[in-house]
């Protein structure tokens, strides 16, 4: 049971880094973010995260996000979700967009 936990645990962890990595596979060291993410998670910073670790984690971070997309009201209507995905989506794009720019030189093909 606390073998399954755990691999749940390091599967969030692993997702939640590749996606905050999605800047560029270059150069990325994805030992040193898992284990920074790990390290974030684990809130008595015993070397191990807990289901509760990882719910409180995951619990902290939906209602940061939920108060940025509800505008603070405490409701979140779909015009407030749409605008919101949107949002992110774009900086991702435009971040997606700096490393095109960045790595292929004009004049490249
Ligand atoms: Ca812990």
């Amino acid at each position: 049971m606390k073998y399954a936990i755990a691999i749940v645990a390091a599967t969030a962890i692993a997702a939640t880094a590749a996606f905050a990595g999605e800047k560029g596979d270059k150069g990325i060291d994805w030992n040193a973010k898992v284990e920074s993410h790990f390290k974030e998670v684990d809130a008595n910073d015993d070397g191990s995260v807990t289901e509760a670790e990882l719910v409180d984690y995951m619990t902290a971070k939906a209602k940061k996000e939920f108060a940025e997309a509800s505008g603070g009201d405490g409701a979140l209507t779909l015009e407030e979700a749409k605008a919101h995905h949107k949002g992110k989506h774009e900086a991702m794009m435009k971040e997606h967009g700096k490393m095109e720019h960045g790595e292929h030189k004009s004049g490249d093909h």
